[in-house]
């Protein structure tokens, strides 16, 4: 069984699923067996320092001989290096997110470098494509992590109307009911993130895992707005704590970002229960048990694959 859209001659790809570059979350064991599987795995450089990144991207080369990308969080203070160092590294496909990659898309464009920017609105997406993106992630507020005002519902057919290049439906889609569906609203992919948290081969905390395998749909909780940046994640002691002192007035927007300051790192690394910030979207309540990466992606195509077959009945 084969799903396949344009994006995949694009990339060369087997399956049009790209896994979510999850700061802190997304290294070399997930991507490539993301990439190993047909789909396209992306590393995500926010973790760690540029040297140790550049590594995890040789791994991953050395791990795949298929393509893979790295995601770049532009609001990250390294992203100058980083976007420096993933040309010097060869990588094929650079997504981009929390802002725009105006300041470096020239460069990564005359390096080869396939620039595919995440965008939460359709204006952003219409900039991204005059500057050369060669397609756009187009995520609602359903993901987990930081995240945009749209959904994805409404968010993807406006995206879709709007540009020529390929759209990637991200946000709430995490089975074959959801790629489905993505692709009825024309997108050409689909982005997961939350899904694959549960995969063999990605290599965050114990207690991360059980708690997005425990967890149900309305489990989730929007942080940050008052910082100007929200951000979805599991209500924990922490993220419940977090949207307290937004709402306190006697608490300070520093003393607020103090709160948070490592919060992702202690749920990721040290599975820390009352400080950690365990980021996840809206889909988390079906995701179930711990399968491979392989077996996420042949489940999620053959389910759409049965789906779309199906769809002549409403006709
Ligand atoms: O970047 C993400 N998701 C993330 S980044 C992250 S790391 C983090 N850690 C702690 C606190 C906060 C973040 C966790 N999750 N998704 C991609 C994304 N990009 N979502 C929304 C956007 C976006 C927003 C505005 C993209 C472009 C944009 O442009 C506006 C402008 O004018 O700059």
């Amino acid at each position: 069984m084969i799903i396949k859209s344009k994006i995949c001659d694009l990339l060369d790809i087997k399956y049009p699923i790209f896994q979510g570059g999850m700061a802190w979350i997304s290294e070399s064991s997930l991507a490539s067996a993301v990439s190993n599987a047909g789909g396209l795995g992306i590393i995500s450089s926010i973790n760690a320092s540029t040297d140790v990144i550049r590594e995890e991207i040789r791994k991953c080369k050395k791990l795949t001989s298929n393509k893979y990308g790295v995601n770049i969080m532009l609001m990250n203070p390294a992203a100058d290096d980083i976007a420096q160092m993933v040309i010097e590294e060869n990588v094929p496909v650079v997504t981009t997110g929390a802002g725009m990659p105006t300041k470096y898309i020239k460069e990564w464009l005359a390096a080869g470098i396939m620039v595919i920017p995440v965008v939460p609105s359709s204006a952003i997406a219409q900039r991204v494509e005059r500057m050369g993106a060669c397609a756009v992630i187009a995520e609602g507020g359903e993901s987990g992590g930081h995240i945009g005002e749209m959904n994805t519902m409404a968010l993807i057919p406006q995206v879709c109307d709007t540009v020529s290049i390929p759209v990637i439906a991200a946000g709430g889609i995490g089975d074959g009911r959801g790629f489905a569906a993505a692709l009825m609203l024309g997108a050409a992919g689909i982005q997961c993130g939350t899904r694959f948290l549960s995969a063999s081969e990605c290599m965050i905390h114990e207690n991360y895992k059980n708690k997005i395998i425990a967890a149900h749909d309305t489990d989730t909780i929007v942080t940050g707005k008052t910082l100007g940046h929200p951000v979805r994640a599991l209500k924990t002691p922490f993220s419940r704590k977090f949207a307290e002192m937004e709402k306190d007035p006697t608490v300070t927007s520093e003393m607020i970002m103090e709160y948070g300051t490592g919060s992702l790192r202690k749920a990721v690394k040290e599975g820390d229960d009352k400080m950690g910030s365990y980021m996840a979207g809206q889909i988390v309540g079906i995701v179930n048990k711990i399968q491979p990466a392989k077996e996420i992606i042949e489940e999620m195509v053959s389910e759409a694959y049965n789906l779309i077959s199906n769809t002549k009945k409403y006709i």
